[in-house]
């Protein structure tokens, strides 16, 4: 049976590739992000290639009253969301505690906490009876900080500790709450970081075969695919060359 599945952040890496997987499969999609030029061209690219639907709603997650009244307003036809893939986020600069840029740090912790609390309490009326999925991109950040991560990283464990506060106070409403913690992936996410310097970009994956957003976007599928009664809760996803954010095996 076909759902309707909310993934912000949309316009590039994991999300675009969930949105991809789930159209694949002849599910219908809203999809946010701020780039509406992206939205649009994987709008056209889905409904056609899957003959699925797909709802754009293009809207910074920072800020506040927009993103409840974007969500407040979507079409009645839209309003039993299954699942809900809280996915936008970035990472700002990589730099020492006392080095880092004040503007960095509010940015990340607007976008990736706030940002996902506002479109959670937003979409919340919306999450189907019984039945739904809240999904939320943490990181291996989270699980284990790293020199010059410092509120990235915090900002990660703030949501490895909400989706744990969700999944016992939703509890009463049988909604699932997942959290996904992926290790180096290649997207787009190191350019944000380095602000356009592809170089250094790049030289994160050095030696190693990170994930892809495809990976991601099959991990993702996967948890949202399980037997009603079964749920994961919290998932660590590395590439094989990865331990941990200071371990690499780098050939
Ligand atoms: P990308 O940079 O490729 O994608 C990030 C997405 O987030 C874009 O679609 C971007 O859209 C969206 N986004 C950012 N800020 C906002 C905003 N204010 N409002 C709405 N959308 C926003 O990176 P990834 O796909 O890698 O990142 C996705 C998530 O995965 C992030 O939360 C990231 O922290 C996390 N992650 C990434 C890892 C990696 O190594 N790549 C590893 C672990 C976690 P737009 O700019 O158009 O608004
Ligand atoms: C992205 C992975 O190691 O850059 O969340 O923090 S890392």
């Amino acid at each position: 049976m076909s759902k309707i599945i909310f993934i912000t952040g949309a316009t590039s890496g994991f999300g675009a590739a969930c949105a991809k997987k789930f159209a694949s499969k002849g599910h219908h999609l809203i999809l946010n992000g701020r780039r509406e030029d992206r939205l649009t061209a994987l709008q056209e690219e889905l409904e056609t290639k899957y003959k699925i639907n797909v709802l754009l709603l293009p809207f910074d997650v920072r800020k506040k009253e927009e993103t409840f009244s974007t969500i407040e307003n979507i079409p009645t036809a839209w309003q039993q969301i299954d699942i809900l893939v809280n996915n936008a986020g970035l990472a700002l600069g990589r730099d020492y505690f006392d080095e880092a840029l004040l503007e960095d740090w509010e940015t990340m912790i607007d976008t990736n906490l706030k940002g996902l609390l506002y479109v959670t309490k937003a979409t919340l009326p919306f999450l189907k009876k019984e039945h739904a999925h809240i999904i939320n991109i943490g990181s291996t950040a989270a699980k284990d900080i790293y020199e010059k991560g410092n509120v990235y990283c915090a900002t990660k464990a703030a949501v490895d500790s909400i989706s744990q506060a969700m999944r016992i106070d939703l509890l009463r409403h049988n909604i699932k709450v997942t959290a996904i913690h992926p290790g180096a992936a290649v997207t787009e996410f190191s350019e944000v970081r380095f602000k356009g310097d592809k170089e250094t970009a790049k030289n994160i994956y050095n030696g190693i075969i990170p994930l892809t957003a495809e990976d991601i976007a099959d991990t993702v599928f996967y948890c949202s695919n399980l037997p009603a009664h079964v749920c994961i809760n919290d998932l660590t996803i590395t590439c094989t060359r990865q331990a941990s954010n200071v371990y690499f095996n780098r050939k």
